[in-house]
């Protein structure tokens, strides 16, 4: 019954064959695509409809989220939706006073860092999962918009998440958050714990109505050691990923500047790694032992320079990716806001035409 309500007719998506490392190898593979931050400020459509209505009350407005996640679909021609969402919106729908500063990112009024702050957190029971009902009816609406093509749910990973709680909004170094984890790391896990409970939740909420894949984003992830990672904040990406883990979808983990922990957050149960611009990917297909399939990782610098040097790149990703079971192209991190759009379409074309030229058999 999940089947035929959720996944509709997707599963056969050549993204997804990618995904569960189903390539078919020769010159007809077309490659798979899309492009992290591809709805948002770099498409004048997005800027239309987001006038007057700030980013997360746009969140819970089920229209106004499908129009938006399928708009990148439409114009550039990418082989998924990803959901627009936010991985704050779990924390307002939980209560917690947020919002998004537009140009500087997710602020929240009182920062989570002491043991009072983390007692007072919002229980997540009936209430949550009723909050969460905007959510449900977007990814519906979505998906039926979306046809034949996936719809990629996703939420923060809880280090990323807890990272805005703690500092209070966008921060370097997350200092407060690391030196947390190591002086009350009881205080940090029971945090953690909660970002993970509700972030599944969300994640989980996603799927049943109809997500096909899943990413997991912990953005800022690269600023801890392997050492810490694995201490500290494996175990609760491990129970975001394991909300989602009975279902059949694919699980994709993202981290920015976090080639050194490819393995490890592999080992936090991702089916899919993603890898930034940091790494060459057939390293990180070596790193990962050349079993798992991955996802990347043009750099986004390429959206700035002539043609010549952008399609260099594309290609140069594509055959590297040759070397996995499976490979979704996509940008080592987010689309900047700068970006022509122009750009992406011809870029999404390029990809089509080229892949299987590039696998060669
Ligand atoms: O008003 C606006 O248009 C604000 C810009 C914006 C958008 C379009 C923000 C604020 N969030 C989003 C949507 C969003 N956020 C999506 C769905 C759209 C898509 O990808 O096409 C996704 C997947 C996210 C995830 C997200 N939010 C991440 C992880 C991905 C990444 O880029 O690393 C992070 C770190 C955030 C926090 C956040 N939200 C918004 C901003 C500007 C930021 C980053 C702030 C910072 O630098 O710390």
């Amino acid at each position: 019954a999940y089947r035929d309500a959720a996944a509709g007719g997707t599963s056969d998506a050549p993204l997804l064959r990618q995904y569960r490392g189903e390539r078919s190898s020769g010159p007809d593979e077309r490659a798979s695509v899309w492009f992290m931050r591809q709805a948002g400020r770099s498409l004048p459509e997005y800027r239309k409809v987001r006038e007057g209505i700030t980013m997360l009350d746009s969140c819970v407005q089920p229209e106004l989220v499908a129009e938006i996640t399928v708009q990148p679909v439409r114009r550039h021609r990418v082989d998924a939706g990803i959901f627009f969402s936010d991985i704050v919106v779990p924390a307002m729908l939980a209560g917690l006073d947020v919002e998004i500063q537009p140009g500087r990112g997710p602020v929240f009024a009182h920062p989570i860092r002491t043991e009072a702050d983390i007692d007072a957190l919002p229980p997540l029971g009936d209430a949550f999962e009723e909050a969460l009902a905007p959510i449900r009816e977007s990814v519906r609406l979505t998906v039926a918009e979306l046809g034949t093509t996936p719809l990629i749910g996703f939420c923060g990973a809880p280090f990323t998440v807890a990272s805005y709680m703690v500092e209070g909004g966008p921060s370097r170094d997350h200092l407060r958050t690391r030196a947390l984890m190591r002086d009350r790391p009881e205080l940090w896990d029971r945090l953690a714990a909660w970002v993970a409970e509700a972030s599944g939740r969300f994640l989980r909420a996603q799927v049943l109505a109809g997500a096909s894949a899943v990413q997991l984003f912990d953005s800022w992830v690269g600023s801890l050691s392997e050492e810490v990672y694995r201490a500290h904040v494996l175990q609760h990406s491990a129970a975001v990923l394991g909300a989602v883990s009975d279902l059949p979808v694919p699980r994709i983990h993202f981290g920015v500047g976090a080639s050194h922990l490819l393995g490890a957050m592999h080992d936090a149960g991702a089916t899919v790694m993603g890898a930034d611009h940091r790494i060459r990917l057939d390293h990180a297909i070596d790193a990962l032992g050349g079993g798992v399939p991955v996802q990347g990782n043009i750099d986004p610098a390429v959206l700035f320079t002539g043609e010549e040097a952008r399609f260099a790149e594309a290609r140069a990703v594509l055959e590297r990716g040759a070397a996995a079971p499976g490979h979704v192209v996509n940008l080592g991190h987010g689309v900047p806001p700068e970006t022509d759009p122009q750009v992406l379409t011809d870029l999404v074309a390029f990809l089509h035409e080229t892949a299987g030229a590039a696998s060669g058999g």
